[in-house]
Order: structure tokens, then C-alpha cells, then sequence
């Protein structure tokens, strides 16, 4: 059976919960489609996270990379399109403030996702999950595992589905800060008919 490397994120900044993390433990042993998940969390700091990202590729070899973000504010599940070679944003977990410098000193300006962003949102608008694709998935963690998972699978020649999708809050966040939200549930399917449609 194949391999699907799924992760999620820790919680950072003002969200105290983040409802990836629970979305790739649940997830972790599944079956999806041709694919067995592999679940897993990672860090929000940017000399750590995609490190780990990596370290997982290496370790489990997946056949299809999947990152999930929170994108607290958005209301509906939005796969990315593009990865960019910048970290920017609000300081890490560990204090570390970026400031616009290179992911990789001589990677490419952007990747664009190897999921089939298109299919996704039709599958999720179909089971009555709003979904659209996004065109930026910031400067901040979400990006930096993004880029950090193409530009390796890039380098290695290896062709396989990689990219990322981020998510709204969940209730639970939604109710210590107020922002658009879904059931944990919700997430979760959503998640599913998403890892679905991969190849
Ligand atoms: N979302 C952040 C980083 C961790 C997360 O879940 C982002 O959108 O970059």
C-alpha cells in the first residue's frame, strides 16, 4: 500500500489550539483511497519545522506529502497553489523573528502545488464543504514546510504529490477567539475527501 504523509502544526501565536494537530493524529493509520496516512505534527519554528518535514520524508518515504495549516479568519478550506522562497511574518514559537530572507539560498522562487487542487475543491463542493483554492499561502510556517517539501522532492527528482491546505478554526478555538469556524468533524471529513482525490 502506499504511503501519505500527513502533517499538522503545533499551536502558535494566538491560537491556542490548533486543529490540524488533531486532524493528523486522527488521521495517522488511516486508509484513504490507495493511500495508508501517515500522521504526524510539527513545530512552528523556522529552524525547526521544516527540518522535521524533511526528516519525515526521509524516514517514511512517502508516495504523496500532504501539510495542513490553520488559516484562522478563513472561512472556507483552501488549497494552496504556490510556495515562495521568503520567510516573513510574526515571530516563531521560539521567539525567531523573520525578516523577507531566502528559504534556500539558491531554490527557485516559487513551487507550485503537486496536489490536484482543482479536484479537491470540486470533491469538497460537491459534499457541500465550501473550499477554493488560495494563491498564497503567506510567508509565515505554513509556506516555509510548503516550499520546504517541493524544493526537496524537486531536488531528489522524485515525483510525487506534495503541497498544502489550509483550514479555518474549528469551534473550539472559535469560542476563546472570535473568528469563522467549523466542527472538528467537519475539518476532518473535509480532510478526508481531500486526501481522496490524490492519485
Ligand atoms: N498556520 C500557520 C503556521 C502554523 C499553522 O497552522 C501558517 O499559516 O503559516
Amino acid at each position: 500500500m502506499k504511503k501519505l504523509l500527513l502533517t499538522g502544526f503545533e499551536p502558535f501565536l494566538e491560537f491556542p489550539i490548533n486543529p490540524t494537530t488533531d486532524i493528523a493524529i486522527t488521521l495517522n493509520g488511516e486508509v484513504i483511497g490507495k493511500y495508508e496516512v501517515i500522521g504526524e505534527v510539527l513545530s512552528v519554528d523556522f529552524h525547526k519545522s521544516g527540518k522535521q518535514l524533511l526528516g519525515l520524508i526521509e524516514k517514511h518515504d512517502p508516495d504523496a506529502v500532504v501539510s495542513l495549516g490553520l488559516a484562522g479568519g478563513r472561512n472556507c478550506i483552501t488549497p494552496e497553489r504556490v510556495a515562495i522562497n521568503c520567510n516573513d511574518g510574526p515571530v516563531d514559537n521560539n521567539g525567531h523573528k523573520p525578516n523577507g530572507e531566502k528559504i534556500f539560498e539558491d531554490g527557485p522562487d516559487a513551487y507550485f502545488s503537486k496536489l490536484p487542487i482543482y479536484e479537491i475543491v470540486s470533491r469538497l463542493e460537491e459534499a457541500g464543504y465550501p473550499a477554493k483554492i488560495s494563491n498564497t499561502a503567506g510567508a509565515y510556517l505554513c509556506n516555509n514546510v510548503m516550499y520546504h517539501s517541493l524544493h526537496y522532492l524537486n531536488e531528489k527528482e522524485l515525483d510525487r504529490p506534495s503541497g498544502f491546505i489550509h483550514i479555518p478554526a474549528s469551534h473550539a478555538l472559535a469560542v476563546k477567539k472570535n473568528m469563522p469556524s467549523w466542527s472538528q468533524q467537519d475539518l476532518t471529513e473535509a480532510v478526508r475527501l481531500a486526501l481522496g482525490c490524490i492519485e
